[in-house]
């Protein structure tokens, strides 16, 4: 018997809302009350297709049999069990099953519970690797305009959005940045990999010639740019970064949070653009956002470098209490499971060419000023309303969700990202919706 809520409760103040216009949404608030595979049901009982996967988690789709089943049989079973000094048979049996899908030389996986977490667990560890390496110097750590890596200290510092550095003081010092990769006057419009932008990575050999690379530990960027608002790496750009980072001995870091799982049509951004960073950053599509759970998947020589002290010492001062909760673990088997049995890590790539073509029908239609895509995400830029920057997508989102339709918007460009059992039906639907409202608020 579910005791849930289907009505909006009365007094909405004590939830304070991440990332929310909080005194606008409760003046007419947006409720979710259940899902089902590509859909949300609202507190009124409309139908709304999920154009995000959720906030680009739910790869899987919605309340899947396989995962929910697996949380209520683990929840009855080992609820929790500490992994600090002690362990359980479900976290090595996922652990042994991501490396199984992983890109070839990433073979440990450290666990935490977020993409923020994910973060700063991978930038300690290149940090750490270093000096374990003797190399302590090496302290530096050099992110990108634009970036996005999660809220916590270490990702806003090297992150690029300045919403989210510029109110929160002191951020970690020993920071710069890469330029971000966005170029509108030569890309825009572009299907797929944008072809001008590859030299913006030679922009690290400028940072390294300011810090000197013995005091650089690593280089974290997004493959493909997200929460920015979708920003897809030109041709050989990141290959470019690859051979660079390899050349002064820099780590080179991919947070995967949202790239990762079949976001791109392969399981991870890695496997499409053929670059395998040192430390690859994942959550979200872990569990298909079910359980929160992140998983930092790191090279072979990274990992032993640290197994060198006496055996009884503790080799990496660094862990969440929930590192590995055997529900998480089992959600995530439940994920996996699913994925391989519906080939969802590949789907998006029988999908892309629909996507694309969808997408960019767009063009012409009023304000649209850029379409970006590659696999089974994209984004369409709106020209700001003059004086009310993120005015006009935000009317899309509200008037898209009205319509029965979940967009995302960041700034003034909608990003969509549906789960991966969408259907190209559902694909020509949620652009009709996106049509409709443009042109609505012309
Ligand atoms: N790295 C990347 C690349 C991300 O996209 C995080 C880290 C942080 O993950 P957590 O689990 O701590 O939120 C993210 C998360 C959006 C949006 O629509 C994007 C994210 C989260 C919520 C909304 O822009 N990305
Ligand atoms: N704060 C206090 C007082 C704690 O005792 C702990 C963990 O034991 C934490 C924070 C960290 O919590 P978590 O391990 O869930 O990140």
């Amino acid at each position: 018997m579910s005791n849930r809520l289907k009505v909006t409760p009365n007094d909405l103040s004590a939830f304070w809302m991440p990332f929310t216009a909080n005194r606008q949404f409760k003046q007419a608030p947006r409720m979710f009350v259940s899902a089902k595979d590509m859909h949300y049901t609202t507190t009124d009982g409309r139908k709304v297709l999920d154009g995000t996967a959720g906030l680009w988690c739910v790869n899987a789709g919605h309340c899947r049999p396989k995962i929910t089943e697996a949380i209520a049989s683990q929840a009855g079973e080992l609820d929790f069990a500490p992994t600090f000094q002690m362990g359980h048979p479900i976290v090595f049996e996922f652990a042994n099953r991501l490396v199984d899908i992983a890109p070839a030389g990433l073979n440990h996986v450290f666990f935490t519970n977020s993409g923020s977490e994910s973060v700063d667990t991978a930038l300690k560890m290149a940090i750490a690797y270093h000096r374990a390496k003797g190399d302590g110097s090496r302290f530096r750590l050099i992110g990108r305009e634009r970036g996005y890596h999660g809220v916590n200290f270490g990702g806003i510092s090297v992150g690029g959005i300045v919403n989210n550095r510029k109110l929160f003081g002191t951020l970690l010092t020993g920071v710069d940045h890469l330029p971000h990769t966005h170029l509108p006057a030569k890309n825009a419009f572009t299907r797929g990999q944008p072809e001008h932008g590859a030299e913006l990575a030679d922009d690290l050999e400028r940072i390294v010639a300011l810090h000197d690379a013995s005091t650089i530990a690593a280089v974290i960027v997004e493959p493909v740019a997200g929460s920015t608002g979708v920003l897809v790496p030109p041709k050989g750009y990141l290959q470019k970064l690859r051979a660079i980072c390899d050349k002064h001995g820099i780590l080179l870091i991919f947070d995967e949070v949202i790239t990762g799982f079949g976001r791109l049509g392969t399981p991870f951004a890695a496997d499409y653009f053929g670059v395998t960073p040192d430390i690859m950053i994942t959550a979200k599509g872990v569990t298909n956002g079910v359980i929160p759970m992140g998983a930092v998947f790191v090279k072979s020589a990274i990992h032993d470098i640290f197994m060198n002290g006496p055996d009884h010492l503790i080799e990496f001062f660094h862990g969440y209490t929930y590192s590995g909760n055997p529900i998480a673990c089992a959600a995530g088997l439940g994920t996996l499971d699913t994925y391989k049995e519906e080939g969802l890590l590949t789907r998006g790539a029988e999908l892309a060419a629909h996507w694309e073509e969808a997408l960019h029908s767009l063009k012409g239609e009023p304000h649209v000023i850029d379409i970006r895509n590659i696999g089974l995400v994209g984004a369409v830029e709106l020209e700001p309303i003059p004086g009310s920057p993120t005015k006009r997508a935000f009317t899309a989102f509200v008037k898209a969700f009205e319509r029965g339709a979940l967009l995302r918007t960041t700034g003034d460009i909608i990003a969509m990202s549906p789960p991966l059992i969408v259907t190209k039906g559902q694909i020509d639907e949620l652009i009709d919706h996106v049509r409709e409202v443009l042109r609505m608020t012309a």
